[in-house]
């Protein structure tokens, strides 16, 4: 496969060259792409040093395949014209997500929607993805009525520039800011911009992404995002009404079942996932599942994930691996 990864020398692309090589995608040609201030650097791949290109070169060239995480306003200006050009584009930004013509995929979850008429295709955000890895299996079997979902986010998650912002806070330098606040020993209730409604675009994409990705428009989901300076992965602290009951076994055993989830729910030898140690997995981790004894039917967990693999490179190489592998491009 012809592949161009834009956005190569970025937070997610830098990852999503990793992934390709573990899994030993079969790439022939690469193109990285960047910005014009980055056109002629090098990256390396699979030991070899490629030259990164612009987008304009890039399009010119018609790859099979482009793995976009460049930001929106790059997605929703050269997707399409990628797209006319004949290459397939997975796209990590948000550009794509609700339009109703694009599909918004997790593998483990809806891949079998794909045909080789998706031309541009969207890769859910990071924290819907580790959501819905968990609330998926739960809602096939319980029916789930509503989710309250708050979240701890890797600084990571809002790239280059915030990882400097919180290396210059430890030292004490002066540099740009990628928050509003100092992030070094707080925690922001702000992931992104607002909206109108006083929530932010990431708490919106949380409860818009998860309906249409369940296909169920009928699931409630109220969300707080929080973002804290930690890398390695973003935890979500999750409450769920569901319609039926369940036994708290059942749903780990559920859970553990799901391809791509791995619970780690032990209190006896305190064991929950963290995201010190999710840092570089592709699983989804769940512990602290627990019924919520305050009202019927709900159920209390704690899901982490590292956002720059499942949360973003991972899955974007899974929905490629399955394009090719099903011979949609
Ligand atoms: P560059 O390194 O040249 O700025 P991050 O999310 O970690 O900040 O990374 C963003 C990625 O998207 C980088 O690879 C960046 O390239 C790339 N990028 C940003 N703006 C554009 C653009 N207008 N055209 C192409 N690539 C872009
Ligand atoms: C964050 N979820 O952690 C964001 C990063 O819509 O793809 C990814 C933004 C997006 O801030």
């Amino acid at each position: 496969m012809r592949i161009a990864v834009v956005g190569a020398t970025g937070m997610v692309g830098r990852v999503i060259l990793q992934v390709l090589e573990e899994r030993n995608f079969p790439v022939s040609e690469l193109f990285p792409v960047a910005s014009e201030r980055s056109i002629g650097t090098e990256i390396t791949f699979n030991k070899k040093n490629y030259k990164v290109i612009g987008l304009e070169e890039a399009v010119s060239l018609k790859p099979d395949i482009a793995l976009f995480s460049a930001g929106g306003e790059t997605s929703l200006e050269w997707a399409p014209k990628f797209a006319e050009a004949g290459t397939t584009v997975v796209d990590n930004s948000s550009a794509w997500r609700m339009d109703p013509s694009k599909k918004l995929v997790i593998p483990e979850i809806n891949a079998s929607l794909l045909s080789s008429e998706d031309k541009i295709i969207a890769n859910p955000n990071c924290s819907t993805i580790q959501l819905l890895m968990a609330l998926k299996p739960l809602h096939d079997t319980y029916r789930i009525k509503r989710v309250v979902v708050s979240t701890y986010q890797s600084i990571t998650g809002t790239g280059v520039k915030a990882v400097q912002q919180l290396e210059n806070e430890y030292r004490q330098e002066k540099g740009e800011m990628a928050y509003p606040y100092p992030i070094h020993r707080n925690a922001i209730p702000q992931c992104d911009v607002f909206t109108e409604n006083g929530y932010t675009k990431e708490e919106m994409k949380l409860t818009n992404e998860t309906k249409k990705i369940l296909g169920d428009d009928s699931v409630q989901v109220s969300a707080t995002a929080i973002r804290i300076p930690v890398v390695g992965g973003h935890s979500e602290s999750v409450n769920i009404e569901f319609e039926r009951d369940f036994e708290e076994n059942d749903v780990r055993r559920i859970l553990q079942d799901f391809p791509g989830v791995t619970v780690q729910d032990n209190t006896d030898v305190n064991t929950y996932p963290m995201p010190i140690y999710a840092e570089g997995k592709d699983d989804v981790f769940v512990g602290r599942i627990r019924r919520d004894y305050s009202q019927p039917n709900s159920l209390n967990m704690w899901i982490v994930a590292d956002n720059l693999r499942k949360g973003a490179a991972t899955n974007a190489v899974q929905i490629t691996e399955y394009l090719v592998g099903k011979n949609l491009v």
